[in-house]
């Protein structure tokens, strides 16, 4: 099997991204070990602190956070990172020339289930004239990212990975460590008879959205015509990673218990990177009125409504918007 070395010089990744990328990599198998290890080595449960999010932080989010933290920092090719745990931007190295955004575990409230939880990155070139710590570097739209993607840590730890030439798929291989191709060119069905959206906050999501779930919840006696599935991991790691594998819509949509912020997805470090990863896989992803990947950050922890995955479908539900 071709090694991601390989498949990333195939894909004409410059050297230096490419051993950005390793090293970040690096810090993500350190994770699936601290993962792994769970209760066995205490790394379970939830700290008394928050994030900048306003959410209790688990153990396992400030250990992930600081293994690539610490790993980027001294890596030499980053200039600055943003993370959804860490509450402003990092300067790393002056000369680095590239950006890292990273959630460093998604799914947070999987943790201590055993169950699907991920590490989720985007990088973009660094602005060379910017200080290091200037966090407006980061506000550039997800059409400049460089490269994304994601680490699941679920029974085997598979990583999704696009340098903007196509999304390909690779398994660890905990034998000698390394991450092997196992899916190149990945596709994703323009059709799908799968969904998967947090149906309990239904009540709170806008008339267009509402519509759109109930037509296909009401499946071949209504207006679709066909019976429709319904999955929901709590982890956008793994209902992506799903919709990677056999096609599928994803939705976190906008909601009016607080209408002052967009959505729960973070724009620069879970939005953009599915989005870029989704699109390279020739699916599509929208906020409802505007390609996710077109959209202007404003600050670092921006929210965005997401809705993404096999393109008809996503095209369907975008349809309900226009009638709005
Ligand atoms: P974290 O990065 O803090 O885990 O939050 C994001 C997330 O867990 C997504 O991965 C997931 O799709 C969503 O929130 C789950 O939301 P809910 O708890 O409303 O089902």
């Amino acid at each position: 099997m071709k090694r991601l070395n390989s498949q990333l010089q195939e894909d004409g990744a410059p050297m230096e991204l490419i051993l950005l990328i390793r090293t970040l990599l690096a810090g993500c198998k350190e994770i699936s070990f601290r993962v792994s290890q769970g209760a066995l080595a205490g790394v379970l449960g939830s700290l008394l602190s928050e994030n900048v999010q306003g959410e209790t932080q688990k153990k396992l989010d400030v250990i992930s956070n600081q293994i690539l933290k610490d790993i980027l920092k001294e890596s030499g090719y980053v200039k600055a990172i943003s993370s959804e745990e860490e509450d402003d931007v990092v300067g790393c190295h002056p000369e680095g020339k590239y950006l890292v955004s990273f959630d460093p575990l998604d799914g947070s409230s999987n943790t201590d289930i055993n169950s699907l939880i991920g590490t989720i990155f985007s990088i973009t070139h660094a602005p060379q004239w910017m200080e290091a710590d200037d966090p407006s570097a980061f506000l550039q739209p997800g059409t400049q990212i460089v490269a994304a993607g994601y680490v699941l840590y679920g029974p085997s730890t598979m990583l999704a990975m696009s340098t903007g030439r196509g999304t390909h798929i690779y398994t660890l291989d905990k034998t000698h460590g390394g991450f092997l191709l196992t899916e190149a060119n990945v596709e994703v069905p323009e059709q799908t008879k799968e969904f998967s959206i947090n149906s309990s906050n239904q009540r709170h999501w806008e008339e267009p959205m509402q519509n759109y779930i109930n037509d296909l919840i009401a499946g071949d006696e209504g207006p679709r015509g066909k019976n429709f599935n319904m999955r929901w991991v709590g982890a956008m790691v793994g209902d992506i990673h799903r919709i990677l594998s056999r096609g599928g819509l994803f939705a976190y949509p906008f909601d009016k218990r607080n209408p002052k912020i967009a959505g729960k997805l973070r724009l620069l470090y879970e939005a953009n990177p599915m989005s870029f990863l989704i699109e390279q896989a020739g699916g599509a992803a929208t906020t409802g009125d505007r390609r996710i990947l077109e959209v202007m950050p404003e600050e670092i922890h921006q929210r965005v409504p997401v809705i993404m995955g096999s393109k008809e479908e996503v095209e369907t539900c975008v349809t309900y918007y226009a009638k709005k």
